[in-house]
């Protein structure tokens, strides 16, 4: 780590600052260098212990940048992963109000419910199918508190991966019944549909997200408890909306969910 405690703090608090206030700031990393990645992840801990001593629940973890369409857009090559408090959860069909973001835009995803806790290293595909109670159509809302959605792999990391809002539903699957390469994602806005894909897209099969969230907390002495919610990472590009716009995600096999920007 390079960055000592009273700088990990005050990051944590400007950064989570400008998500209460929906402010937008420049890159962190523009004024510390040399922070690493643990100090990034250190930062949005400090977030997520924050937001806990203030009386909001952790209701779920999150995969980011797992697809390629997405690590272009966005120019970086590597997974990211962050964490879902209790007022990000928009209920089906629910109101998202853009007043309290910054330039939201949404991702298709597909939501893990795990049945029994997963630990790295080494934890795999085969691991997270067995521990999956069930998969949920999810749409994530991304809310980067970066000018322009402006920055690199650390300072993303330390705004908690950009997680803003989130909506599950759908119909619950196991993942026996659904082949999680093929799984077909359409994405409507307003009744269009705007992005498509399949399950593939997500670093080759979404449950390698998972297991690289795994693996990743396992490095940091953490791992993903049972009943654990765990947003896969966007299926395709995230697409920018406004208020007005009504966002609906269907899985194949798995039904749909939505939410409206107001
Ligand atoms: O969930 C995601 O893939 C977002 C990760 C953070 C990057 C972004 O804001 O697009
Ligand atoms: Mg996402």
């Amino acid at each position: 780590m390079n960055l000592d405690r009273a700088t990990i703090e005050k990051l944590a608090e400007h950064l989570e600052n400008c998500e209460l206030e929906a402010q937008d700031t420049l890159k962190i990393t523009e004024e510390y260098p040399d922070m690493d990645f643990e100090d990034a992840y250190a930062i949005q801990d400090e977030i997520r212990a924050r937001k806990i001593a203030r009386g909001h629940a952790i209701v779920g973890l999150k995969a980011g940048l797992t697809s390629h369409a997405k690590m272009k857009q966005m120019g970086v090559t590597e997974p990211v992963f962050g964490f879902m408090a209790d007022y990000y959860s928009v209920p089906e069909g629910g109101e998202v109000k853009v007043s309290e973001l910054i330039h939201p835009k949404v991702e298709p995803e597909i939501a893990f419910v795990t049945k029994r806790a997963l630990k790295g290293p080494g934890c795999h595909i085969g691991a997270v199918l067995a521990a999956t109670d069930f998969l949920m159509p999810g749409i994530e809302v991304i809310d980067s508190r970066y000018r322009d959605f402006k920055f690199d792999l650390k300072s993303v990391v330390a705004d908690n991966t950009s997680a803003a809002r989130f909506v599950v539903g759908g119909k619950p699957v196991s993942p026996a019944e659904v082949d999680l390469r093929t799984v077909g994602v359409v994405l409507e806005k307003n009744g269009e549909p705007v992005a498509l894909g399949a399950g593939a897209a997500v670093l080759g099969h979404p449950a390698a997200a998972i297991a690289a969230l795994a693996n990743n907390l396992g490095r940091r002495g953490m791992e993903i408890p049972a009943g654990t919610l765990i947003l896969s990472g966007g299926v395709t590009e995230a697409v920018a909306v406004a208020p007005g716009d009504h966002i609906t995600l269907r899985v194949q096999g798995m039904g749909s969910t939505s939410l409206r920007f107001v």
